[in-house]
């Protein structure tokens, strides 16, 4: 049979194989970080668009940055303690500030007072800590002169946006992103994520056309090839590895024209991305457990944010809530690493995840002193608490709803997991 010579190009190549999703979906939890010259403002990452700052006013935040107490260290072990696998920086946000010694602009920390590369040290941090590395780059740029806006603008593609775009040159910025985009993921080793931000939800911020003007098919295709095993969000308009529901809690599984995806949620401490020095209105541990319980439960992960100050500390607000977070982890991680929804429909208040044969039941509430299991009459063959294995006493089988005793004292609401052996439908 005649061979093709090696050097002639194949009619139809072969499809680059799907990315590895099993970290992810194992993972299940991971840790966001943005920090950038808006965290000395300390008063949320849209800081410059929202109190209409001029680059001149702006300006005093870069000539101050100087993060004297930086140590990713610190942040991927209180990621690590928190019961987090991955940790997401920005590199870059919607401000165009640059984290990294970016060969392309004079907008970055190397001159700033602080004078040093922040992305380096980030990642072999987290390299260190065994934890995974992503990176969030912003598709929007508020500083760059061929961004069609600049921050004081509003986000709507009003007549005042219009005119601002018209006389701006997309193709420069394009070539500045995908530069940086290349930057980023070949000089830093390995990058297991990116968020892109963004288009989101079917709905393209800051007028604009998007994909167009990024030219994401082109970016994804760059992105692929430099690094291939990496998970990519959808935010750059186009179909990513996983989708992003930013501040809520998904009903359910969550599909993409008929078809299951997967999904991770971003969630913000208090509401604010970046360090929000006034804002008291801070999410309890409770509360920040119950998400990822009820995103596991549904497919989902849980991206949690912090907001470290400007001089690089996380802040003792989001260190306690961690530490709380991890004191659950390190009893009820089995219950999450590597689990996913159940084929039961779980009891009110509760919420299932499973993985093979285990399925754990989360009571979000209490007391529940008996619980019915709908459709787990004959699978259940033993049970008991995951904190402390203790046997949950078997009260009441009826055919079709096994009851048990759940009757435990000494457990804060929201906390108590069941872990009960089935046998699969
Ligand atoms: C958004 C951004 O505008 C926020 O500042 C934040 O970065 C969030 C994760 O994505 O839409």
């Amino acid at each position: 049979t005649p061979s093709a010579s090696p050097s002639a190009p194949a009619a139809n190549p072969a499809p680059a194989p799907a990315p590895e999703t099993t970290w992810f979906t194992d993972d299940r939890f991971g840790m966001f970080v943005h920090w950038g010259l808006y965290s000395l403002a300390a008063r949320h990452e849209w800081v410059k668009n929202r109190e209409k700052l001029t680059d001149e006013q702006y300006q005093v935040y870069f000539d101050h940055f100087d993060p004297d107490r930086y140590d990713p260290v610190q942040w991927a072990r209180a990621a690590r303690a928190a019961g987090m696998r991955y940790v997401v920086l920005t590199t870059k946000h919607h401000d165009g500030f640059c984290l990294w010694d970016s060969a392309l602009t004079e907008y970055k920390v190397t001159n700033t007072p602080h004078g040093r590369d922040l992305v380096g040290p980030f990642v072999e941090a987290c390299r260190a800590e065994g934890l995974k590395v992503g990176l969030y780059y912003s598709l929007i740029d508020w500083h760059h002169p061929s961004f069609p806006v600049d921050g004081t603008h509003p986000q709507r593609d009003d007549e005042e946006f219009k005119a601002a775009a018209a006389d701006r040159d997309i193709r420069e910025y394009r070539s500045y992103l995908h530069g940086q985009v290349r930057e980023l993921l070949t000089s830093f080793g390995r990058i297991d994520y990116l968020f892109f931000d963004f288009s989101y939800a079917g709905r393209i911020w800051w007028g604009g056309k998007g994909p167009d003007d990024w030219d994401s098919p082109k970016l994804l295709e760059t992105v692929r090839e430099l690094q291939p095993h990496i998970l990519v969000n959808d935010r750059t308009g186009l179909p990513g590895d996983f989708i992003t529901p930013e501040q809520y809690q998904p009903s359910g599984p969550m599909t993409k024209d008929g078809r299951p995806v997967l999904w991770e949620a971003c969630q913000t401490l208090n509401g604010s991305w970046g360090y929000d020095r006034d804002n008291l209105d801070h999410k309890s541990a409770d509360l920040l457990i119950r998400m990822l319980v009820d995103g596991v439960s549904k497919g989902g992960n849980l991206l949690l944010n912090v907001g470290p100050t400007g001089r690089g500390d996380l802040e003792p607000r989001a260190t306690a809530v961690l530490g709380e977070i991890g004191r659950w982890m390190d009893l009820h991680e089995r219950s999450v690493r590597g689990c996913g929804p159940a084929p039961y429909s779980a009891p009110p208040e509760c919420r299932y995840t499973q993985r093979g044969d285990r399925l754990y039941v989360h009571l979000l509430a209490w007391p529940l002193r008996h619980l019915h299991l709908p459709g787990l009459a004959g699978r259940v063959r033993y049970a008991q608490l995951l904190n402390d294995a203790s046997e949950i006493t078997q009260v009441h089988i009826d055919p079709d709803r096994p009851a048990m005793n759940t009757e435990m004292g000494g457990q804060p609401a929201g906390t108590l997991t069941l872990e009960i052996p089935v046998q699969r439908p």
